[in-house]
C-alpha cells in the first residue's frame, strides 16, 4: 500500500494533518527534526512510521524514498520562525529552501502522484494592497518569506518542467491547539489562549498589546487548514496552481479580544505597548481561487476559539 509522506509531521499544522489523514486509513510516513515539532503531537498508531531527522539531508530523504512506497508528499516541515530566519539565515535557508529543492528532487526522480507546499501569507511583506489575491504583488522582506517565496517558484517550476502535479497553499494566520505560546513571536491566539487559561486559574496576567489593537488579520483555524490540504490533494484542477488560504474574513486584535472574552467568559487586563516594529499592519486574503474548487472553511472565528478553547 504507498503511504502519504508528511514533512512537519509532528509540528502544529502537521500533527492535525497526520490525524485527518489517519482517520481516512492512510498510511502515513511523518519526518520531522522535532526542532519544532513534538512527538507526543502524534497518535500512538500503526499506520504512522516517524522519522527523526532533517528533511535537508538529502541521504535520508532519498533512502525514504526508496524504502516506502510514497505516493503524496504534503511538505510542511519548516523553521517557521521569521525571527530565527533572521538570527540565522544560512542555517533557516537549508531547511526552508534547500530542503524543498531536495524533496522536489527525490519526488522527481521515484515519482509522486501528488506534491503540496504549504507557504506563507509573509511573502506578501507589508504591501498594503487588500484583500491579498493570487495575482498581489509579492514583496517578501525576511530570510523567512524568501525561502517560502523561492520554494514556491521551484515547487510550480517542477510542474511546469517535469509535470511533477505540485500544489502550494499559502497560510494566512492559523490557529488551534498545539501552537506553541512560548515565544512573543508564537502565534497571538496562541499567546491569548495561555493567558487565559493562566487567569482562569486565578493567576495573575496580563496580555501585551502592541499597538492599539486596530491591526487585523485573516485568523483561519486548522482544522480548516487541513480540509484546504485534503480537497487539493483530490482535486486535478488543483495542480500547477497556488492558492491563498485563509478565510476571507479580516478580523481586528480588539475583536479578536472580544470574541475570545465572550467565549472563555473571562476578562483579560491589557497593557499596551508600542507597534512591534516589522508588523505587518493589515492583512486578509480573498478566498475565492480556493472556492472555485470548492473549499469552504466550517469554523467562524468565534467557533475555532471555542473548539480550541475546550481543546477539541
Ligand atoms: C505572522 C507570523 C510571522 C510572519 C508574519 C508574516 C506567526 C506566529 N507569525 O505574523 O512569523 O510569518 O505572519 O505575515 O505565525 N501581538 C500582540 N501581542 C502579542 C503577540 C502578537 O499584540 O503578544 C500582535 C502582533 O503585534 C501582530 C498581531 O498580534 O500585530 C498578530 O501577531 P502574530 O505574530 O500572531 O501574527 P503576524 O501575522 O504578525
Amino acid at each position: 500500500m504507498s503511504s502519504i509522506l508528511v514533512t512537519g509531521g509532528a509540528g502544529f499544522i502537521g500533527s492535525h494533518l497526520v490525524d485527518a489523514l489517519l482517520e481516512r486509513n492512510e498510511k502515513v510516513i511523518v519526518i520531522d527534526n522535532l526542532s519544532m515539532g513534538d512527538e507526543n503531537n502524534l497518535p500512538h498508531d500503526n499506520n504512522i512510521t516517524f522519522i527523526k531527522g532533517d528533511l535537508s539531508d538529502s541521504k535520508l530523504v532519498n533512502k525514504l524514498f526508496s524504502e516506502y512506497d510514497i505516493n503524496t508528499i504534503f511538505h510542511l516541515g519548516a523553521v517557521a520562525s521569521v525571527v530565527a530566519s533572521i538570527e540565522n539565515p544560512s542555517e533557516t535557508h537549508r531547511t526552508n529552501m534547500d530542503g524543498t529543492l531536495i524533496l522536489l528532487e527525490a519526488a522527481k526522480k521515484y515519482g509522486v502522484g501528488r506534491f503540496i507546499f504549504a507557504s506563507s501569507a509573509a511573502i506578501f511583506g507589508d504591501e498594503p494592497t487588500l484583500p491579498k489575491s493570487e495575482e498581489s504583488i509579492i514583496k517578501p522582506l525576511t530570510p523567512y518569506a524568501i525561502d517560502k517565496y523561492g520554494s514556491e517558484q521551484y515547487v510550480i517550476a517542477y510542474n511546469r518542467l517535469y509535470h511533477l502535479p505540485t500544489t502550494v497553499l499559502r497560510f494566512f494566520n492559523v490557529f488551534g491547539n498545539r501552537q506553541n505560546p512560548s515565544s512573543p513571536y508564537s502565534g497571538v491566539v496562541s499567546i491569548l489562549t495561555d493567558k487565559f487559561k493562566k487567569i482562569q486559574n486565578n493567576e495573575e496576567d496580563s496580555f501585551t498589546l502592541y499597538g492599539e489593537g486596530d491591526q487585523t488579520r485573516d485568523f483561519i483555524h486548522v482544522k480548516d487548514v487541513v480540509k484546504a490540504l485534503i480537497l487539493v490533494m483530490e482535486r486535478e484542477e488543483a495542480v500547477g496552481e497556488i492558492f491563498n488560504l485563509g478565510t476571507g474574513i479580516s478580523t481586528s486584535l480588539k475583536q479578536l479580544i472580544e470574541i475570545y472574552e465572550r467565549v472563555t467568559g473571562l476578562s483579560l487586563p491589557i497593557i499596551e505597548k508600542e507597534e512591534r516594529s516589522g508588523d505587518i499592519k493589515f492583512s486578509y486574503t480573498s478566498i475565492e481561487k480556493i472556492k472555485a474548487i470548492g473549499y469552504t472553511p466550517d469554523y467562524s472565528l468565534e467557533e475555532g476559539l471555542k473548539v480550541y478553547w475546550n481543546n477539541e
